[in-house]
């Protein structure tokens, strides 16, 4: 089982897609482990984004990102990282799959609504930058008709 941090970003609360996000999560099988709404500071967007540092739009999207709050979530399953990368799809919306939240949803680069954990290291990082006081440890009952 792995863990994944997923974060809806200001322009999908803005536009009001939580909740439908949040569905395509919950009906593929993954399970919920932790999720609140924050207004990010800018040192936590800063060291979520540091590999992006010296690229042009970082200041941008530290911008974007701290502009209103975000829905930060932390989800489990078989292979979560690959499962909720493919349920994002890829980072232009124009260019993603249809059928993913961003091909569904999307029409931009910058404002591309959500984000997800690319790796195991990336993932651990993450769920320990947003969420330092811990997930919560449970196994939903309908697990059982999720995985055989
Ligand atoms: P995240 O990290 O938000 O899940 O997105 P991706 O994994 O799909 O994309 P990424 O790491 O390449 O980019 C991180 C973040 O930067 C924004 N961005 C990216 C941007 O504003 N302009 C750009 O040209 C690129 C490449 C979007 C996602």
């Amino acid at each position: 089982m792995q863990t994944t941090y997923v974060m809806v970003k200001p322009d999908g609360v803005q536009r009001g897609l939580v909740g439908q996000i949040i569905t395509r999560f919950e009906s593929k099988g993954l399970r919920l482990v932790g999720l609140k709404s924050i207004i990010p500071s800018r040192e936590l967007v800063e060291a979520h984004y540091a590999v992006h540092k010296e690229r042009p739009f970082y200041d941008g999207l530290v911008k974007f990102v701290t502009s209103g709050p975000v829905v930060a979530m932390a989800w489990t399953g078989l292979d979560a990282i690959s499962v909720s990368r493919n349920i994002i799809g890829a980072t232009n919306g124009r260019e993603a799959a249809m059928g993913t939240i961003r091909g569904d949803f999307g029409m931009d680069v910058g404002y591309n609504l959500i984000h997800g954990s690319d790796g195991e290291e990336t993932a651990a990082f993450e769920l320990g930058l947003w969420f330092p006081e811990g997930l919560n440890n449970w196994v939903p009952l309908r697990e059982t008709w999720v995985y055989e």
